[in-house]
This record gives structure tokens, sequence and C-alpha cells, in this order.
């Protein structure tokens, strides 16, 4: 690009409001979203970063049901520990909104009456699944089968989670209500459609000649595959109650779908932020519209909003729509239903005052191009050698060596050697080179520059060894952090878009604001005799102990999982009591262990049941005990087993066991010793 846009609205994906918000969600988007946002402020660029709650469809129901209360409190709700988690983290939105706002009725009903009017949607009665007992259509994912793609059996009716294809109902094999568990019967029902297929000619000129270069390669890529699997008809309205009502005559009963009213929120929500100046940030040409999104909302602001868009008329298209991949938590999908996630309000109760850590860690390992893992050795691991013996340590030894040597004042620099010259001709490449990332949406590398200014500083410093040098020269101790601060100084301003908290501490700690990006980077930011304030330490170091606390809190959820998830087996069918009685029940004394040579899983064992010699007896539980831990335990035995011949050994009897879901076993033992051989009864 030649010129800056003259404008540029920034959006980050809506985040349905039925539940909070996790890691993967901040990785994905909200950081990369803010980083790129603040940064564009820094360039005094004119920037409106909207978001706001998607409070409609299917996604907000179906949680109001399971938590027993109506949709309107599962939104409230949620909307606020979701509106607080971002305020907590920084993201700096211009206005976080809610589509459930009078505007954004307004909007997203004048929008499709506009589409409507204009004929640009088709009217189509089709069969659709219906849930008799519910008495009530089934849309999206109150449906759930078998994805006809992959195969997973809990694939939604608009989208299977695991492969990211989007699903119509009646593709799903094996289709189930997600309300009464009954398999729907179809029903006739009329719809209004969005004819993708007559946008697939300009889509593909659109995107497929024209975004391959700029585009990121995973994006561009599912929307090529889209497009050329042919685009088919797709429903914008629901039978629903719960929604923007369809404006129309004989629409009663029907919502717009969360997917048509969602991305219009974008709009509403700039809307309730600008009355009167919005439409500039939504109509005029000279403004860059771009999407922060995650890889399973791709096709929805890739292919349909913008076909949306088109359709309507007066509206910008994205000039980017930067999605991320996911963020795997400790090599296991993140998951909302298995608690499996980090959430971000208890993160801060566990970190209070950490927000900027989790920040540079998750910006440090974002899923730019493929899929990623958090995990809290890790989180430590970058922590400590990151954060606090780089970042954290120059900064403050250059701050409290100014205090120790010259009471708190920047020294004066009094003539530069080479080495000074070289570091500052370095620091005022930065800017451009950290900025030209971020403007290429390259949020990882540009972080790591921006590392590397801190490194430039660590290494300066060693080399200098100001530390030393006063007892010799104090005027050359004085030009070494004069340089210093120089650097410390330009980070206040660079920092900012990443650790917006840690970059204030910084500021404040040199008696210094945040200036604009193109300033820094210059050599003279901190004039000499410039009062520094107290040193503080930016960042601290997080214990072992701490770390693994989370990962027993982890732990303890797939544990939790494991045992809710075990379902016991279903009942075997009737004996007699003359059955039963024929089963000889005893408890045995084991008096000799060993394994069974060439076996993995056998154990002989010697078991006394009170006659003169002990039987033997062979059972399958080496995996799970060590012989010697055996011996002298009591057991319960079935005597009467038929005999069996195994691996060579006549084994008589077998021993009895409880198990345990996650496969592991225990002895079933009286609860005070008794006499071998006693009947069990
Ligand atoms: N609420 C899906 C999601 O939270 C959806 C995004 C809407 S963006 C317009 O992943
Ligand atoms: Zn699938």
């Amino acid at each position: 690009m030649s010129s800056a846009p003259q404008r540029y609205t920034v959006t980050a994906a809506l985040p349905y409001a039925n539940g909070p918000v996790h890691i993967g969600h901040l990785a994905g988007v909200y950081i990369p979203a803010d980083i790129y946002a603040r940064y564009l402020r820094a360039q005094q660029r004119d920037v409106k970063f909207v978001c706001g709650s998607d409070e409609h469809g299917v996604p907000i129901t179906i949680r109001a049901q399971k938590e027993g209360v109506t949709p309107q409190q599962v939104v409230d709700k949620y909307n606020a520990i979701i509106r607080d988690s971002f305020q907590d983290f920084g993201i700096s939105f211009d206005i976080y909104s809610r589509t459930s706002s009078k505007t954004h009725a307004e909007v997203a009903s004048g929008f499709f009456r506009k589409l409507y009017e204009e004929g640009k949607f088709i009217e189509q009665t089709s069969q659709q699944y219906y849930d008799e007992k519910a008495d009530q259509f089934l849309a999206d994912r109150y449906i759930v089968g078998t994805c006809p793609n992959c195969g997973n059996e809990n694939a939604y009716g608009d989208q299977c989670e695991k492969c990211g294809t989007s699903l119509s109902p009646t593709e799903l094999i094996n289709p189930r209500s997600m309300l009464s568990g009954n398999q729907p019967v179809l029903r006739e029902t009329k719809h209004w459609y969005l004819p993708l297929d007559q946008y697939e000619p300009w889509l593909r000129e659109w995107i497929v000649e024209g975004h391959k270069q700029d585009w990121k390669a995973n994006v561009y890529g599912q929307c090529k595959s889209w497009i050329d699997q042919g685009l088919q008809p797709r429903a914008v309205t629901r039978d629903l109650d719960w929604g923007v009502p369809v404006p129309v005559e004989g629409a009663e009963g029907k919502v717009l779908y969360v997917w048509f009213d969602a991305p219009i929120g974008y709009i509403s929500a700039t809307k309730d932020l600008l009355p009167d100046t919005w439409e500039t940030y939504w109509k005029d040409q000279g403004t860059k519209l771009v999407h922060f999104i995650g890889k399973d909302n791709i096709v929805f602001h890739c292919i349909i909003f913008p076909a949306m868009l088109k359709a309507h008329g007066d509206y910008i298209l994205p000039d980017n729509v930067p999605a991320n991949e996911f963020l795997n938590l400790e090599g296991d999908k993140i998951s909302t239903s298995r608690n499996w996630a980090v959430w971000l309000h208890e993160y801060l109760q566990d970190f209070p005052g950490q927000a900027d850590v989790l920040r540079y860690v998750l910006c440090a390992n974002a899923p730019e191009n493929k899929d990623n893992d958090f995990t809290w050795k890790d989180f430590q691991a970058r922590n400590n050698n990151e954060l606090v013996a780089n970042l954290g340590n120059f900064v403050n030894r250059a701050v409290v060596l100014t205090h120790k040597f010259f009471e708190g004042k920047v020294p004066a620099a009094v003539g530069f050697t080479t080495e000074d010259e070289d570091v500052l001709r370095l620091l005022q490449e930065f800017p451009a080179r950290i900025g030209e990332l971020i403007d290429n949406y390259r949020f990882r590398d540009a972080l790591n520059e921006l590392m590397n200014l801190s490194r430039l500083g660590n290494k300066y410093l060693a080399d200098m060894e100001p530390w030393k040098l006063i007892k010799t020269d104090a005027a050359r101790t004085g030009t070494v952090l004069h340089v210093s601060l120089q650097l410390a100084a330009s980070l206040v301003t660079l920092l900012e878009p990443f650790m917006p908290t840690a970059a204030a501490r910084l500021g404040a700690m040199l008696n210094t604001e945040k200036g604009t990006w193109p300033q820094a980077g210059r050599p003279d930011l901190l004039a000499a005799g410039h009062q520094l304030a107290e040193a503080a330490l930016l960042f601290t170091k997080i214990e072992d102990a701490t770390v693994e606390a989370q990962v027993q809190k982890l732990l303890d959820t797939k544990k939790a999982n494991e045992l809710a998830a075990a379902v016991s087996a279903p009942a075997k069918d009737d004996v007699s009591f003359e059955q039963f009685q024929q089963m000889d029940l005893r408890i045995g004394t084991i008096v000799a262990a060993e394994k069974v040579a060439k076996t993995k899983k056998l154990l002989k064992l010697s078991v006394d049941l009170g006659f003169a010699e002990p039987r033997t007896i062979v059972s399958g539980i080496a995996e799970h005990f060590l012989p010697e831990a055996l011996i002298g335990q009591q057991v319960q035995v079935l005597l009467n087993l038929a005999p069996r011949e195994i691996k060579g050994i006549q084994s008589q009897g077998m021993l009895l066991m409880a198990e345990n879901a996650d496969g592991s076993l225990s002895l079933m033992q009286p609860s005070s010793p008794v006499r071998p051989g006693s009947g069990v009864a």
C-alpha cells in the first residue's frame, strides 16, 4: 500500500453472551485486534475499534435452558462478565455494545428490509426438522448428528466444530434433537435465503483473484475451497422466538438468523458510538475495514457478510480478515463444556495485576498460522526468562543505577563513542520495523522485535559495565546511562500496544508519557537533568509452586470429567437365588505372587483359602499391582470357576476386583481381616 488509508474500522468478533471468555478468545482475536488498534492510535490514525456481545441465536437459548433461566437473564449475566474481562485485560474498544440494543434492532431490520424490498432474497418453503415433543422447529444448534464430512457424532445443524465444515441440518447423519433427544420429523416452513450462488463469480474475483497476496494463507485457503465447492443459497431467517423479528408481513414467529444479524452488530455498535458520523466508517471508500476473528468464523466474515454488504450496495468491504487458528491448552482442545480452559476472570484471581503477562505470553505464542499450545510451563518460562530477565532487568538496571550514581536525574551525554552511536542508530530503526510487522498482522514477530530492543539495551549495559565504570569515569558512566534511558523511554511507546499496563508503569518510573509512534526511537526523548521517579519492578518471577497449582487444577478438571463421563454399565439379566448360591465366593490371603514370564498382564498368585495347600490363580492384573505389594493382602475369590489353563498354568479360581471409570483396579477386601476361606454371602 502506498499511502495510509484515511481512517480505519477495526472489528473484533462479537462473543456470544452465553459464557465467560477464555485464553483462546484472547489469543485468537482480542489481543491481536487490540495491539492493532492501539498501534494505529499511536500512529495518530483515525481508528474506531468496535465490538459487543452477540446476544441472539440458539447458543443463547440453549444456555438459558441449561441454566433454567430466561435468555435475557443469560445475556445480562454473561455480557457483564465478558465486558469486565475485556476491561481488566486492557482491550481498548471504543465501544462495547450489545446486539440486544435498540439501535441494533433498527439497523438489522433496516438492512433486511432493504434487501427484501429490492428482491435480493429468494423465498423458499422447505422441509425442516421439527421436534414434536417440544413442539418447536429445530434451528442450527438445536439439532445434532454425525458430520457427513468427518464423522464427528456431535456436529451441529449449522456447523461441525471439529472439521469446520458449514452444514445444513438435513446433511447430518442420525439427527437428534437437543431439546428432547428424540429423532425429529420433517415439517414444512417458509424462509428467506440469500442466493450466495449468484455472488459466486464476484466472490471469486474479489477473493480468489483479488486477495491471494494480502490475505493470510489459512484464510485465503479456506475461502478458496469454499468457493471451489460451489456456493448454495443460505437461509437468513429462523423459526425461533429469540432474536430480531423478521420485519416483513407473514413472518410471525420468525427471527433473523444470528449470523445475519451479528455482523451487522459491528455497524450498529459504530452507530451507537457515533450517531452522526458512523457512516463514514462504513461507507466511505477511504476507510479500511479489518475484521479480527477466529478460524471458525472465516466463512461468515469472508463470504456471507461480504455478500450481504455487496447486496446492500452502500457499504465498503473488509480489506483484510486476519483470522487466527486455535489455541489448545496443555495439549487438548479448549472446551467450555469440559471446562478445559483458563478463564480470564479466574486467571486474574490467581494472578492479580498480571494481565500483561498473559497478554505477552498469548501474543508471543499466538496461533497465527497454525494451532498452538498454551502450557503453564511455557507461561512461567516466558515470564521469568523474557519479561523478568530481559525487559524488566534492562529498565530496572538503567533506572536503579541512575538513582544510585546521579540522584535519579538523567545524566548528560558527554561525547558518544561508536558503541553509543551504534545503539542509538539501531534504536531509531525499531519503530518502523515493528510498525511494518503490525501493519502486516505479524504480531508475534513484532513482539519479538520489541524484545530485541531491550535485548540490545541489556547487551549494551553488560558491555559497558557502568557499575564498574563509575569508579574510574563518572562522565562516561553518565553517558552510558543517558543512552540506556533513551532506549527505555522509547519502550514506553513501543510497549504500549502489547502491554499497556507495563508501559504506563514504565512511563511513571521515567516520569514521562507515551508519545506517538514516529517519535519513539528518537535519541533525545529524555533531556539531561530530567528527574526520574522511584524504581519499581515491572515484572516478578513466577515460582514453580504457582504454576504447579494451575496444572493441578487442570488435572482435577480432567479427573472430574472422566468421572462424570463414566456411566454405569447397564444391568445384566436377572439370576435366580439358586443360581447365585451356586457361586462359591470366599476371602483368601495372597501368600505368593510373581509375574508370568513373557506376558505383560498376568500374575501367578498363591492364595490361602483355608485348605491344606494354597490355590494357584492366574490373574490379569500385572499392570495394576506389583507382585510384592500383593503378598499378605486379602482378596475376594470365586472359588468354583471351572479350572482353566493359562500360559501352561492351571488356574483354580478367579480374583474379584472393583473396576474404576479410568480402568484402574481396586482389591475387594473385608473391612477387617478374616480367617482365610471365610465364605461371602
Ligand atoms: N458470536 C461466534 C463466536 O463467538 C460469534 C461471532 C459473531 S461475529 C459477528 O465464535
Ligand atoms: Zn466434521
